[in-house]
This record gives C-alpha cells, structure tokens and sequence, in this order.
C-alpha cells in the first residue's frame, strides 16, 4: 500500500513501518499519524504478520508533533478535533508486540511514541526527551504518565521540567530501553527480536503483551490473578499441546498460531 508519510513493508512474519519525513525529522503530522494507525492495524489484521517494528531514520525516530500545524491551534481547535487523539490511541489498541527501533531524536510525540511500543530498541546516538515546556506547553499524548510508570518520578519530573534529552545509555538504565546497539546494528538487531516473537505462537504472544500491559493498569493481586486465568486459558491452544509435545521429544515445535 503507498503512504505519503511513511513506508509499510512486510519481511518474512514481520511487518515493518518506516516514518518518512526525513526533512521534518519525522515530526509527527495528522497525516502521518492517520496513516501510522492504518497501517498498524492492517498489520494487526493481519495472520501472516507475528509482530510489527516502527523506525525512523539515522537522524529522527520522531522529533514530536508537527510545530507548525500545532502552531495558530486555539483551545476550541484542539478540543473539538480532539486533537490527534484518534489516531494517536490507535497504537495502544494494536493486539500484537510494537518494537520502536530508535535512532537519533526521540522528543515530545517521538518519546511518546516509543514508550506507547512494547519495546524499546535503541541506537547508540538516540536521544530521549520531553522538550514541549520550550514551546510552552506541557506534554499531550502519555509523556508525563509514562515516564513516572515505566522510569520514575525523578526522571519524568527532570526531563518534562527542564527539556533536557537522555542519551541511550541513561534510558536504558532509567527503563524506557531495553537494548542498546551500535547505529549500523540497529535494524539487525529490531528485526531479529521481531522475528524470534514472531516465531513463537501467536495467540500467546498475544495474550503475554497484554498480561503485561495489564501490571500498569490495576493492582498486583488483580494482576497476578489475571495472569493466572489466561495462563489456564493457553490449555485449550494447540500451539501448547505441540509446545510442550516439541520439549518431550527433544524436536522444535512447530506452532500452528491457534
Ligand atoms: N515539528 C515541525 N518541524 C520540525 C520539528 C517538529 N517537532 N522538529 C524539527 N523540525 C524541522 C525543523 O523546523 C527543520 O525544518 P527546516 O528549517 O529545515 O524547514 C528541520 O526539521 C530540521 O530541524 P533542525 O534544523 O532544527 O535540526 P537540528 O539538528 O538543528 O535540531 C532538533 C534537531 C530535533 C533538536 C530540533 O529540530 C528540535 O528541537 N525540534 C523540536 C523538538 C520538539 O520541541 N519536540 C516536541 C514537539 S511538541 C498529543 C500528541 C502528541 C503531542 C501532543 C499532544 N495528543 C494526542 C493530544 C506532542 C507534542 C510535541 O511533540
């Protein structure tokens, strides 16, 4: 399918999107949010794809929102539009793993981006940040939430309160990364995480992310005890019968995706 602001390409089970306004830096327009959710959920539908990664190129993941649409907005204007809401909860309602693969700028909407994906994968020249109080206003789409939740409160006060941007390094000790890798190895290595999930059954992938994903939104007893009915649940899947039937007669599995 041809996007204007962005590439979507499928490699093996795999569905890969490229954000493509390299003169912007990425920055995230309506367009290229409207079509980033179309091609999520394209891939979300379907049966071939086991997982997604999102990237942008060497300079950008994404620099944030676009400034100069947002610029003249009046609180009306925002408010009714509901402003790129929309297609920005698109990436949350994605059912398969999101895997950002970051180079480059991460700012306001690009941060935000990343930390609405599964997992983070950064470059070493990456750069992280909450940039918004430059321009006046405040974080919009997750940034002040996410970073308390998945980093701490320290690092969401000090990146939303003075604009300073954290290096690969330090976001991956503060938590919204879990790898880092030289730049030259960055699609390597995002592909072969996305690959490896991808391989496994689907219908459990499925089920882990949003296990996961359920530790942020209720209590650890509500949470363990979720855990603990889904986990019930995978012994009606075929794909745990050839799972644990692969383990006993020392073959690899052959998963069926049901
Ligand atoms: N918007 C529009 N254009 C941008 C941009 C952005 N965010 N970031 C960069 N550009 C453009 C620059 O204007 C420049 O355009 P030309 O002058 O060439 O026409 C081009 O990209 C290259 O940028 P620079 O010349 O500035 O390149 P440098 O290497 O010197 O600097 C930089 C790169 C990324 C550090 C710098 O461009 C920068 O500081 N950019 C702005 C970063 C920023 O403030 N980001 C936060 C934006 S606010 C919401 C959802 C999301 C949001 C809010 C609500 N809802 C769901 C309600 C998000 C808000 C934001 O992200």
């Amino acid at each position: 399918m041809a996007y204007e602001c962005i590439h979507a390409t499928t490699r093996g089970r795999v569905g890969l999107i490229t954000l493509n306004r390299p003169k912007q830096m990425n920055a995230l327009n309506p367009k290229l949010m409207q079509e980033l959710g179309e091609a999520m959920y394209g891939f979300d539908a379907d049966d071939g794809v086991g997982a997604i990664v999102i990237t942008g190129n060497d300079k950008a993941f994404a620099a944030g929102a676009d400034i100069t649409v947002m610029k003249n907005y009046s609180y009306m204007d925002a408010f009714r539009s509901n402003y790129i809401t929309r297609d920005w909860e698109h990436i949350r309602n994605v059912r398969k793993p999101v895997i950002a693969a970051v180079a480059g700028y991460a700012l306001g909407g690009g941060n935000e981006l990343a930390m609405m994906c599964d997992i983070v994968i950064a470059a070493e020249n990456a750069k992280f940040g909450q940039p918004e109080i430059n321009l006046g206003v405040s974080p919009g789409a997750g940034g002040t939430q996410r970073l308390a939740r998945f980093a701490s409160k320290a690092k969401a006060m000090d990146l939303c309160l003075t604009a300073r941007m954290m290096d690969a390094a330090e976001a991956e000790r503060a938590g919204i990364v879990s790898r880092v890798v030289p730049l030259d190895k960055l699609m390597d290595e995002a592909m072969a995480v996305a690959d490896k999930i991808a391989g496994y059954s689907l219908p459990v992938v499925m089920m882990i992310k949003e296990t996961v994903n359920r530790a942020y939104e209720t209590t650890l007893s509500e949470g363990v005890h979720y855990e603990r009915r889904i986990f019930h649940s995978m012994f009606s899947l075929d794909d745990q019968k050839e799972g644990m039937a692969a383990f006993v007669e020392k073959r690899k599995p052959d998963f069926k995706h049901r």
